[in-house]
C-alpha cells in the first residue's frame, strides 16, 4: 500500500489520470489524499468529481474554497460567477449523490500514525494541529446538519472577522475558521488574515507574511500538506510543509507526492485556462 497526495485538481481530470497512471495507482490497495478544490475553472469539473467519487473508499480529501463555493451555489446561497465551470455538476442527474459526499468531507485531516496533516490553505500560526482539528470539527458539524447547512453557506462569505477570537460565536466564528483553512495565504504572526492581496509573494502588506513562514507558529515542525497557492509553484521552504498546488488549471502542472518516500512527480495540464491568475 502506498499513499499519494495530489494538489488542486480544479476540474483537470486528464492530468490527474496521467499522475495515477504513472505510479500505477491501485484503488484496491493504495490511498489518494487530495488537498481540495476538486472542481471549478478547469474543463471537466463534473467528470473529475465523478472519477474521485467512484474511488472514494480509497480517497482522503479536505474541502477547498471552490468546493465550498459549489455547495453554496447548489443550495442557492450564492450565484454562479462568470468564470465558474460548475453548471454541469448542478445539472447532472447524480448531483445530489456527489454533493452529499462533498459536504461530508472535513476541512482538516490528520493522520496520527504518520503525524501528517492535510488542509487546503493552511493552519494559522496561533493554533496547534490539535486545536485546528477541534475548530475544523465545528464547521464540519454545521456542514453535515440539514438545518444549519443553508445558514452556514449563506454566511460563510466575507473577509471579516480577520482574526480569531475565542469569544466569537455563530456564523462569524465559523467564517474565520473556514477562511483560515480554505482561503488563507498571508497573515500576521498572531493570525490576522489578509485576504485581499494577490497571490504573488511580494504582494503582502507590511507585517504580513505566508502563514507557514513563521518559525514560532504552533504547528511548526509538524508535517503539513496543503494546496491553494498556485503562485508558490509547489515550492515551500518551511521545514515539514509541503506545497502541492503547482497551478495546473492556469497552465502549470499537477503535482503528486509519494507521502512516505517524499518523491514528487508532475503532469502538465492539457487544457490550461489561458487568461487569468488564480483567485
Ligand atoms: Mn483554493
Amino acid at each position: 500500500m502506498t499513499t499519494y497526495a495530489v494538489g488542486d485538481i480544479q476540474g483537470c481530470l486528464e492530468p490527474l489520470k496521467c499522475l495515477l497512471q504513472r505510479v500505477a495507482f491501485d484503488p484496491a490497495k493504495d490511498r489518494l489524499w487530495l488537498v481540495g478544490d476538486l472542481v471549478n475553472r478547469g474543463p471537466q469539473s463534473l467528470e473529475a468529481l465523478r472519477y474521485i467519487y467512484a474511488i472514494r473508499d480509497s480517497v482522503v480529501c479536505v474541502l477547498g474554497n471552490h468546493d465550498l463555493h459549489l455547495l453554496a451555489v447548489a443550495h442557492n446561497a450564492e450565484r454562479l460567477k462568470k468564470a465558474d465551470t460548475l453548471r454541469e455538476i448542478l445539472e447532472a442527474p447524480d448531483r445530489d449523490e456527489l454533493l452529499d459526499w462533498l459536504r461530508r468531507l472535513p476541512l482538516v485531516h490528520h493522520d496520527a500514525e504518520r503525524d501528517i496533516t492535510l488542509v487546503h490553505a493552511g493552519i494559522p500560526p496561533q493554533w496547534t494541529i490539535e486545536k485546528a482539528l477541534q475548530r475544523s470539527a465545528e464547521v464540519e458539524e454545521a456542514l453535515r446538519d440539514d438545518q444549519r447547512l443553508p445558514l452556514f453557506l449563506e454566511g460563510m462569505y466575507g473577509n471579516e472577522p480577520a482574526k480569531w477570537d475565542k469569544k466569537l460565536h455563530g456564523i462569524e466564528r465559523l467564517r474565520v475558521i473556514t477562511n483560515y483553512f480554505t482561503r488563507m495565504r498571508f497573515c500576521t504572526p498572531d493570525g490576522k488574515l489578509d485576504l485581499k492581496s494577490k497571490e504573488g509573494l511580494g504582494t503582502a502588506p507590511a507585517g504580513y507574511a505566508p502563514w507557514f513562514s513563521y518559525a514560532e507558529r504552533k504547528s511548526a515542525g509538524r508535517k503539513i500538506i496543503f494546496g491553494h497557492w498556485a503562485a508558490l509553484e509547489g515550492k515551500c521552504d518551511a521545514p515539514a510543509v509541503y506545497a502541492l498546488d503547482s497551478g495546473c488549471v492556469w497552465g502549470g502542472s499537477m503535482t503528486l507526492l509519494n507521502v512516505d518516500s517524499g518523491e514528487r512527480i508532475a503532469c502538465s495540464c492539457a487544457h490550461p485556462t489561458p487568461d487569468e491568475t488564480a483567485a
